[in-house]
Order: C-alpha cells, then structure tokens, then sequence
C-alpha cells in the first residue's frame, strides 16, 4: 500500500510502498478515508521525540472505513466506519475504570496483542519493521489498529469531520467541557485559535459560556474565532493581552485555556484569570517550557493550573457525543476543513497551515 514515510528527522514525508499485515486478535484493519494535519506529528516528524524510530509511518487524526477484524474484535464489522484515536488504554486497570483512560498507564497494551508476538511488525518494508505513529500510522490508505484505538460513528458523519474528531475536536472541546467543566453564564479566554483553539471556542460555546474572548497575533484567525462563538477577540501582538481581558471582563475570566503552551502565553493565561479561576494548558510548544510562579499569589488568589491531554477526554463516550452535536449544527466542523489534499501533499499541506486563513488541513485523496 501506499504510505507517507518519514525516513529522516525535518526529512519530510515521501510516499513510498509499505507492507501492512492482517488483523490479528483485537486488531482491526481499515481503509483510511481521511486524515488530518496535526502540528504534533510535525513536530515529532522534524524532532523526533523519546524513543521513536525511523522510518515512520504518522497520521493520528484518521477516519475511515473497517475492512477486515482480528478474531476478538466485538465492537466493529467490516463496512462501520470508524474514528481513530491517538489514547492508547487498556480498559482494565483503576484509571480506566474510572472514566480516564487518557490517564492509562498501560498504553502498550493496544501493541502487544499475543497474536503479534514474534518477527512479524504491523507495518514493514523490504523485510524491515516500520514504527506505526501512535499506533495509528493513518497517512496511508490502510491502517492496521487495535481496537480500542477506534471509535465507531454514524455513516453520514464525513469522513473529514469525522477524522477531526479523535484529535483537534476531542481535544478543544473535551478540555472545555471534562478538564474545566465550564458551566453556563461562565467566562472564558482562549489563547491560540488555530484548530485546537477554534475547538475550545466552539465548546465553550456549546456550554454556554457568557463571554467567549478569542486572543491571537492573527487577524485572520480572530476572525474565524467569531465565527465560531467567540464574543470578544483580542490581537495580543500589539497590546497587553491580560490587562485587556481583565478590562474587558471585570477583573479577569474564571476559566482562561492556553493553547499554544509557552510560558509566556501561560503567564498570560494566570494574568487574565479572575479570583479563583482555572488555567488550562492545552498547547505543547516544543522545548522545555517553564515558568516561576508566586506560591502566595496563587494560594491567595485561589487560582488552579492544570494541564490537560485529549480533552481529558474518554474517546468511546465523547467522539460519538460531538459527532452528534456536529450531526445537529452545534459543532461546525465543515468549517474546520479548510483545504483537502492528496497523501504526497502533506509538506505543502504542512506549509500551508501557517496561513492564519487556514484551520485544518486534510488527506482526503490516498
Ligand atoms: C498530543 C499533545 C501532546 C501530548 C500528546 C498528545 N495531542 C495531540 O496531538
Ligand atoms: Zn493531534
């Protein structure tokens, strides 16, 4: 099949022939109908990160189509179509079973099936294994994935929305809705509208809050964040972005969600907070990103500061829950969609969402 590889580090992807096994135990075999451009697989694809070999097969954002199961497979039959998701869980141990298996400690188990033991790696060329980002490896047109990986959604989802959802969606809103538990009448700031950002918008949105204030050094973007429910935007490149929120707000909003992860946007984010409320790391900006904090401020103030991954997320509940509010207009993930391309188009494809007018990119064409 064919499959965008990264052989190098900042070596870009190139399409090349990569075998990809059968199905075996509680794997499942799809036909990737769309995938999106997330800037974490750009980032791991021109650093690298921990452990990961090279050449890599990477695409996280994925939906598609199931073509053949392992002999355990239950949930999925040949035909369903299916979202993948880069959370890996076990689903028996406590964090599981209490709702987080986005805090699941056993991640490997979704890569060794007993089935798979031995030389024979899901993904390969010239006899040699090639590494499945995330155990996903979705810019190709198969995918060969564990089960709990996937979550079904309906047939009349498209395939592009649908790929957005496993990422940038249960991601934006799932860090709105489980990491703060934003309630109606509530305030909120998002620091960084790109597609993850316009995503907790949207959630905020959805969960009614009273003023949604987008902040970002694009126009182009904070117009967009309108568009999807923002009530106030701020362009921080030219101004002080806290003292503008906490202007605009009354002394601060009491949920600010930092989306691009540096300290200075999170110090921004603690800046712009109100008495008692929440700072939300979303964003992971490459390098080692720290900051000093004030003990008594933070205790006097009754601030929080939590970072989130996923959404905080549980994919099997909460995909299914914003396809349906995409299914019924509360979600605009056609929006999202800015530009559709082919599996070699992914350098371009990367390029091109530095353009502030440019949300998400997708493969749509393998
Ligand atoms: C990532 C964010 C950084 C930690 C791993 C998961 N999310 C999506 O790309
Ligand atoms: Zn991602």
């Amino acid at each position: 099949m064919r499959a965008a590889v990264v052989q190098t580090p900042g070596g870009g992807f190139t399409v090349q022939d990569v075998d990809i096994d059968r199905p075996v135990d509680r794997e499942v075999l799809m036909e990737v109908r769309a995938a999106g451009l997330c800037h974490t697989d750009l980032t791991l694809a021109t650093h690298g990160l921990g452990r990961l070999r090279l050449p890599v097969v990477l695409g996280h954002e994925i939906a598609g189509v199931v073509v053949a199961t392992g002999p355990h497979v239950t949930e999925f039959t040949a035909g369903d179509h299916v979202v993948g998701c880069l959370v890996q869980w076990c689903g028996g141990c406590p964090a599981c079973l209490d709702g987080r298996p986005h805090q699941c400690p056993h991640p490997e188990a979704t890569l060794r099936d007993p089935g798979r033991h031995g030389p024979r790696p899901r993904l390969g060329r010239a006899g040699r294994p090639v590494t499945q980002g995330m155990g996903l490896g979705g810019f190709a047109q198969r995918a060969l994935v564990h089960a709990n990986q996937l979550t079904a959604v309906p047939r009349r989802l498209p395939f592009a929305c649908a790929a957005l959802l496993g990422c940038g969606v249960l991601t934006g809103v799932g860090s709105v809705l489980n990491g703060a538990r934003v309630r109606a009448g509530e305030t909120v700031a998002v620091i960084g509208v790109g597609g993850v950002g316009l995503n907790a918008v949207a959630g905020a949105a959805v969960a009614g809050a009273s003023r949604i204030v987008a902040l970002d050094v694009q126009d182009g973007r904070l117009r967009r964040a309108r568009e999807f429910g923002a009530t106030d935007v701020v362009n921080s490149a030219d101004t002080d972005a806290a003292a503008a929120v906490r202007e605009m707000t009354g002394g601060g909003v009491r949920h600010a969600f930092d989306i691009v992860g540096t300290a200075a946007t999170t110090r921004q984010a603690l800046d712009m907070t109100a008495l008692g409320g929440g700072v939300h790391v979303v964003g992971l900006a490459p390098g080692d990103g720290e900051l000093t904090l004030s003990l008594p401020r933070l205790l006097l103030q009754q601030k929080r500061v939590q970072g989130l991954i996923m959404g905080a997320g549980d994919p099997r509940r909460d995909i299914p829950r914003y396809a349906d509010l995409c299914l019924r207009g509360h979600l605009n993930l056609d929006g999202l969609v800015s530009r559709r391309i082919a599996l070699h188009e992914i350098d371009t494809g990367y390029a091109a969402l530095r353009d502030p007018e440019v949300a998400r990119v997708v493969v749509t064409s393998f």
